[in-house]
């Protein structure tokens, strides 16, 4: 195949540039699996009693860390690419570590760790990068102490390395000040552990995996409205668990193949759960072309194949309880938004400021650089359409979402675009620039 997209290694992996070819995508792709599911295929395989089996687990660095973790916490797991065999021994074969847990890049591996390791009768000490260093771990620890944990850290355990000494909880009632799946999650593993009922409403529903793969593992979760609740002291039963293609990194080529000419791609088995597929939505409300096809369910999620071509835009207002169901994708959403006529307003998006970094800034400042007309506000930003991109240099400041979504808006730049510390993407997506390649044609 003739590739009209290049990638020139100028650094062994710090920089890559990359050059515009009026490209457009066409084919049939499966991206990697769910990183949100694979975390938690590992966490509740390691803590059910017998052996689970994970097909279409996500290889990339921060599920990889969490196979590490429950590693060190002596968990016998075999890996070899997207297949997964974890030991699981039920909560009590989780032993204290020797040595510090390390959790790399990922939020969702510290947060969800420490509601897991509250209940456990074991000191342990979580520790990241210098992104995970910065970011909150109070919106947990908070929570976990009322049920009786000991939690330390940098400033008061705000921040890593984090300390936790689990023992006996008490389950709790408890109203979060966020949509977030990671302090649902933490609360919920350790309300696994308490006694009696544990509860979390949150100001709007966020992502529900935990929920849907506890009930495959045999624990009875119940919802009503914005509220999840948990009896303590279930046991987890071994299963298999089939991970869905990652929604967020299928948008990366959903917006490749809308925002350029004459493109045409499938995407196949992507994950839609409704708590998830907000990109969707707002997509085809601005005019998108993408067709839902083959719906069914891997386990509890819900998958489908999604057929995309190429749109003419129109921006819309983002804002309220369609923000979590597309948090991380609204970096590529902010680049369909400068390909789109008039201007998009997303709101109510503050929790990027605490993201790998601070999603609103970085949006803002990488595809200003390229030529882009975008407002950086308290809660979100203003993004004028429509904008001929330039091209130039940028760089990812070590998040992959920024990393992708700069890869995928070179696609329309009129002069070359060189994209430093471009290594980040291994961390949710190991093969993108040559699955990006596989659909470039001329
Ligand atoms: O794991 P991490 O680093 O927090 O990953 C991110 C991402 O972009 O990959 C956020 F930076 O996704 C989070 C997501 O934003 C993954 C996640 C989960 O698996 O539970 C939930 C969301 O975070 P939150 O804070 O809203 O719960």
């Amino acid at each position: 195949m003739k590739l009209t997209f290049w990638i020139d290694r100028e650094d062994r992996t710090l920089a890559i540039t990359i050059h515009p070819s009026n490209a457009n995508l066409h084919g049939e792709l499966k991206v990697p699996g769910d990183k949100s599911i694979s975390h938690r295929a590992v966490m509740l395989g390691s803590i059910a009693d017998g052996k689970t089996t994970v097909s279409g687990f996500l290889p990339g660095e921060d599920c990889i860390s969490t196979i590490q973790c429950f590693r060190a916490l002596g968990v016998k797991i075999e890996q070899q690419n997207d297949q997964v065999t974890i030991y699981g021994k039920g909560l009590d074969g989780l032993k204290e570590p020797e040595t510090v847990l390390n959790v790399g890049n990922s939020g969702t591996t510290n947060r969800l760790l420490l509601g897991l390791l509250s209940g456990r009768p074991f000191h342990a000490i979580l520790l990241g990068d210098e992104s995970i260093a910065k970011r909150p771990m109070d919106r947990v620890a908070i929570p976990l102490r009322k049920m009786g944990a000991h939690i330390d850290g940098r400033e008061n355990g705000k921040y890593p390395p984090i300390a936790v000494r689990g023992g006996n909880l008490k389950g709790i009632d408890y109203e979060s000040p966020v949509a977030s799946a990671q302090v649902k999650s933490a609360i919920l593993l350790a309300g696994l552990q308490a006694e009696g009922t544990t509860s979390v409403t949150e100001p709007s529903v966020s992502r529900d995996h935990t929920e849907r793969m506890l009930k495959s593992f045999g624990v009875n979760v119940r919802r009503n409205g914005t509220t999840v609740s948990i009896e303590g002291k279930q046991t987890l039963k071994a299963t298999h668990i089939n991970v869905p293609a990652d929604i967020s990194s299928a948008a990366f080529f959903i917006v490749a193949a809308l925002i350029t000419k004459n493109s045409s791609i499938i995407l196949k088995d992507v994950g839609i759960n409704p708590t998830r597929s907000g990109i969707l939505d707002a997509l085809i409300a601005m005019g998108a072309n993408i067709q839902i096809k083959n719906k069914r369910m891997f386990n509890d999620e819900p998958v489908a194949d999604l057929h995309v071509s190429s749109s003419e835009l129109k921006n819309i207002e983002i804002k309220g309880d369609i923000i979590p169901r597309l948090i991380d994708e609204i970096p590529i959403l902010a680049l369909a938004a400068t390909q789109a006529e008039g201007t998009m307003a997303i709101k109510n998006a503050e929790e990027l400021k605490v993201k790998e970094t601070n999603r609103i800034d970085a949006v803002a400042t990488q595809l200003n650089r390229l030529g882009a007309n975008i407002e950086p506000t308290d809660d979100g930003m203003i993004i004028h359409g429509k904008s001929n991109l330039k091209g130039g240099a940028v760089d990812s400041l070590g998040d992959h979402r920024i990393g992708m979504m700069l890869a995928v808006a070179s696609l329309v730049c009129e002069n070359e675009t060189t994209l430093e510390n471009e290594s980040c993407i291994n961390i949710s997506y190991p093969n993108f620039f040559e699955d990006f390649q596989k659909l470039i044609k001329k």
